[in-house]
């Protein structure tokens, strides 16, 4: 086992949670949940009522119930309350896609601004409960509007920027948009994206889409729909900056967002009002070692969750100064982020293992050239950190004086569940170390026992429920429970492998299911397969991951082609444009391999272990194929794999 690394001493000063408080604190909270999350409930949330009830959940009915009876508003918590005393901090920083290329928004500025976008969503009839889609790059506008969402009781559903019109349209019809926010184009490193063409195309025919409303992020031209388009700056200009706050209750919906499985279509997490903010802000407080004169930057994009929970409803609710960032890491060169970090002097910084891995490529000068004597905590997300790239970000970035916090977590858990605290838990380079409080992990074998003690490895569950935790599928309660209650009752399933070492702590391996994380994106191979089909060129396809230098997992796709036995550069192009078309550029295959057909079982089931295998170059031995229908086609493709391009 890797050694352990000791807590940075200007770490270990300041933080809240020092290195005797953990294993206290982490029984309180397990051993009296309710009262522990009561308390914090008082503490970091303003009610406009308080609960009946803190905690009503019975996994076996897929329940998930925390503050009933409570009511209070998301907007009001992340901005109004802050303005008598953080009214001239600032609440967010936004660093454009050049460089320098930089806007501050005061709690006051923000406030104004929620207050006029929530006038404009009113006044296009968007009211309490409507579902409202937004597809913008990250410019304020986007959290701007998801607060306006919020403070009205719309339920916003953000969907990333990258996601193809055939991807938004799913979203949109799937919950019933009836207003679309978008922006005429997004700029990212040199390229424009053309935004509005996309959503266009999606919503093309939808009758549920009423209004779409388009913010100008660059001086190009696009066609505006008579009747149906409106451009947000015009029209904000008539707007009061007057809006009083939606009263919910806890259990209120506040935002869907899609999130892909091993099967079907994507599926709509749905996160309420109480519960979330609780976690995400405790969580963002407790794990960051967040203080009132931090500043905060967490690099992911809003439209995955890491950006909804940690640069907006988190730090936000907690009065923080939040830095958004529209670009890449790579432009203009790969010093970006450290560029940003000393200009902006940034304490706590947050990214994704893919980012590092490509930075650390480029060499350190890109580091070294930078002040970032600001930075005390670093913290990494969406996939396992191999020890590499842990130890660059710890000694080429932290300069060994900054705590690493590797931070695991879902879509489904709102908020970081397994992770180390800053001053309380010495950590070790791969492990996501220990559980946050309230939330108690097992590890169960297949056949669903529980493995006590420590060395054990196995399938990740989560014992109770914790105040993050999705409520639902939208539209799809059953599909709630058969995806996460039923194979373990009595368990929340994480479809993740761990392991739990001599000192307790947690190493997360990677996903069982069929669910690949590439670059930190969470993608279904099922989704990819179907998309590749449509290109229309292939029969049959099946889709693995294979190790990536970069990306982590790269993917892998196997096609059996209609009618031809090998494909030629053509329909290698076809597929690829197929996969961009239906999804998205993140999904493209990586490398594409056409094969005569592929092992399947004689009841029709592929044997992805073998694909899989294969995919690795680990082709010595494939373990049992005997129960293949057709066990010579795997020669085949193992023969095609030598010389297939990577
Ligand atoms: C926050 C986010 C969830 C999946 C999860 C894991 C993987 C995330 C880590 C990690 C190892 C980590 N939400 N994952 N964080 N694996 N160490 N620190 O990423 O819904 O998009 O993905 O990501 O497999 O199940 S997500």
């Amino acid at each position: 086992m890797s050694k352990s690394y000791d807590i940075p001493e200007r770490v270990l000063e300041r933080a809240y949670i020092k290195p005797g408080d953990y294993n206290e604190l982490y029984e309180e909270s397990i051993s009296n949940p309710d009262k522990f999350w009561g308390r914090l409930a008082e503490e970091f949330i303003s009610w406009e009522q308080k609960w009946d009830k803190v905690s009503d959940c019975d996994y076996s009915k897929a329940q998930v119930r925390w503050f009933e009876g409570a009511k209070l508003s998301v907007c009001y918590n992340c901005l109004d309350r802050h303005l008598e005393t953080r009214g001239d901090k600032t609440a967010i920083i936004w660093e454009g896609n050049e460089p320098g290329e930089v806007k501050s928004y005061t709690y006051r500025d923000l406030h104004r601004e929620v207050c006029r976008f929530a006038n404009l969503l009113k006044a296009q009839g968007v009211k309490r409960g409507d579902r409202v889609a937004i597809y913008l790059p990250m410019i304020p506008e986007l959290a701007i509007s998801m607060l306006a969402c919020a403070r009205i009781g719309a339920i916003h559903s953000v969907i990333f920027g990258g996601f193809s019109a055939d991807s938004i349209r799913d979203r949109i019809l799937d919950s019933t948009c009836k207003l679309v926010i978008t922006a005429n184009q997004g700029l990212r490193a040199n390229k424009k994206i053309p935004l509005k063409d996309t959503v266009d195309r999606a919503v093309d025919g939808l009758d549920c889409v009423e209004k779409v409303l388009v913010c100008r992020r660059t001086d190009a031209d696009v066609t505006m729909k008579e009747g149906r388009d409106l451009w947000i700056e015009e029209q904000l200009q008539n707007m009061s900056a007057e809006c009083p706050c939606e009263i919910m209750d806890a259990e209120d919906p506040l935002f869907i967002l899609y999130t892909s499985g091993s099967t079907g279509k994507p599926k709509g997490v749905l996160h309420t009002q109480g519960g979330y903010l609780l976690y995400t802000s405790v969580t963002h407080k407790y794990v960051f070692d967040y203080h009132e004169e931090d500043v905060y930057f967490c690099a992911a994009d809003i439209g995955w969750i890491t950006g909804h929970s940690y640069i907006v409803y988190g730090p936000l609710c907690n009065g923080a100064t939040t830095l958004m960032f529209e670009s890449i890491p790579t432009y203009p060169d790969a010093g970006r982020y450290w560029d940003v970090v000393s200009r902006h002097k940034v304490n706590i910084f947050y990214t994704a293992p893919t980012a590092i891995r490509a930075i650390a490529k480029e060499g350190r000068e890109y580091v070294d050239k930078y002040d970032l004597s600001s930075l005390r905590i670093l913290g990494t997300v969406g996939e396992p950190i191999n020890e590499d790239a842990w130890l660059w970000y710890y000694e080429v970035v932290g300069k060994k004086q900054c705590a690493i916090v590797d931070t695991w977590w879902q879509t489904e858990t709102g908020g970081i569940l397994i992770t180390p605290l800053p001053g309380a838990i010495p950590t070790k380079p791969g492990s996501a170390t220990k559980p946050f409080f309230g939330i108690k992990p097992c590890i169960v074998d297949s056949d669903g026992n529980r493995l006590e003690g420590n060395n054990v490895s196995g399938y990740l569950c989560i014992e109770r429920s914790w105040p993050g935790q999705m409520r639902t599928v939208y539209g799809d309660h059953q599909r709630f429970f058969d995806t996460y209650f039923s194979q373990y009752p009595g368990l929340y399933f994480t479809g993740d492998a761990a392991m739990r070492d001599q000192d307790g702590y947690y190493w997360i391996r990677g996903r069982v299911d069929d669910v690949l994380n590439v670059s930190g994106h969470r993608l279904g191979t099922a989704e990819i397969e179907s998309a590749i089909v449509h290109s229309g060129v292939v029969a049959e396809a099946a889709v693995v991951g294979m190790p990536h230098d970069i990306k982590g997992t790269g993917i892998y796709a196997y096609c059996v082609l209609k009618n031809k036995d090998s494909g030629d550069e053509e329909d290698l192009q076809k597929i690829k444009e197929a996969v961009r078309e239906v999804i998205g550029p993140i999904a493209t295959p990586d490398c594409i391999q056409f094969v005569p057909g592929l092992p399947k079982t004689r009841s029709g089931k592929i044997m992805r272990r073998i694909l899989r295998k294969i995919a690795r170059g680990d082709t010595e031995d494939l373990g049992d194929t005997t129960t293949l229908a057709d066990p010579s086609v795997v020669d085949q493709i193992i023969a095609g794999s030598k010389t297939v391009k990577r």
